[in-house]
């Protein structure tokens, strides 16, 4: 038997055992995952040419994923893609069924699938004001997939320089559609404003704005982003210190603990260095420290076309994917 076949039977076995997405009993963090990145790419063309500009994911890497742990994937798409007319306007097909296509293989093996559109808060380039179209596209969106707990609605990827009760009033409308078209049972993840930083949280007015989300079915996971380099930014291998992930996800925590809210990283990465590697130990392990806030954490990234970037977690040449997760998995399970 192939070894990523072994994976993946194994995978399959701990699933047939316990219910969906809790298949291991000593899992301190509920979630641990993985961004799938490439169907947003080349943002510059619309609709863009599948295979040319943007990629879909390869399903075979999601067994790899299952098989060291995971149980979240963020997958990566882009609005304008989806519904190319306006928001309220009809699916692509093609798009929409690939984008099926992998919340199906996904969530069959028990694994979540976060459905997450990378527009910033914007469509075809400009900040989306008409809070009404945004609601019915999530509503649209949901009633796809109202059927399975273990898809996750990400409300968009970081909203940024936005006015920040449009920020609020976009997320709001995100949670009205989708609970309008019947998805109960599922997650939904708000983001803020400033690209939804952890260490910003709290000094951005993210926190003091939208801790008055509402949602009847209280399902509410405040997605949070964290890089480890000096702006925050995610674009160094350098990372400030040992103890710098700790350090930005203290506000946060804090601020979830005192609002008795739960968050997700839902993008975080370091360089293949000692000093990161050991700041991604540090704050993974104060995550599972404060689990009853945090339901953990997601890196940033994997897809096809990531080649020899410095944070690629595709199986299996990505440096990772090598060097880095063999590292830090024992802090998820
Ligand atoms: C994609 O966009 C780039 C940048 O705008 C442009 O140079 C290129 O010609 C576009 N490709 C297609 C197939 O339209
Ligand atoms: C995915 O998109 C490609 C390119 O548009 C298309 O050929 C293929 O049929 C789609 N797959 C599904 C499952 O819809
Ligand atoms: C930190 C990081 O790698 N961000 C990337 C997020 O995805 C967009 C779109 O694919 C990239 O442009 C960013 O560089």
């Amino acid at each position: 038997m192939l070894l990523k076949n072994l994976f993946a039977a194994a995978a399959l076995a701990a699933t047939a055992l316990a219910a969906p997405g809790e298949k291991r009993q000593n899992r301190k963090l509920k979630w641990f995952g993985i961004n799938e990145s490439g169907a947003e790419f080349g943002e510059k063309n619309f609709t863009g040419v599948y295979g040319k500009e943007f990629i879909w994911y390869d399903l075979k890497t999601i067994d790899q994923f299952i098989g060291q742990g995971m149980n979240m994937f963020r997958i990566n798409f882009l609005m304008e893609r989806l519904t190319p007319n306006k928001l309220t306007g009809p699916f692509d097909p093609l798009y929409l069924g690939n984008l099926t296509q992998q919340i199906n293989y996904i969530t069959s093996k028990g694994a979540y699938a976060m459905v997450q559109p990378h527009n910033y808060g914007r469509f075809y380039g400009n900040i989306i004001t008409d809070v009404a179209g945004f609601k019915t596209w999530w509503q649209n969106v949901a009633a796809l997939y109202k059927d399975n707990a273990l898809v996750v609605f990400d409300t968009n990827n970081e909203y940024h320089d936005m006015d920040q009760q449009l920020v609020f009033n976009l997320n709001q409308a995100a949670i009205d559609g989708v609970r309008a078209a019947g998805a109960k049972k599922q997650y939904i993840t708000p983001e803020g404003n400033s690209w939804t930083g952890a260490w910003t949280w709290v000094s951005s007015g993210n926190g003091a704005s939208l801790v008055n989300l509402k949602d009847p079915e209280n399902k509410l996971v405040y997605q949070m982003h964290q890089y480890l380099d000096s702006d925050g930014s995610g674009t160094h291998e350098e990372c400030v210190s040992a103890t710098i992930f700790r350090e930005r996800l203290q506000a946060a925590t804090k601020w979830l603990k005192d609002n008795k809210k739960q968050g997700v990283i839902g993008e975080f990465a370091g360089g293949n260095n000692a000093q990161c590697i050991s700041a991604l130990k540090d704050g993974l392990k104060y995550l599972g420290e404060n689990a009853d806030v945090w339901f953990g954490a997601i890196w940033w990234a994997a897809g096809p076309w990531w080649g020899d970037y410095m944070y690629n977690m595709e199986p299996t040449n990505g440096v990772a994917w090598k060097s880095i997760l063999p590292q830090i998995k024992s802090y998820f399970v």
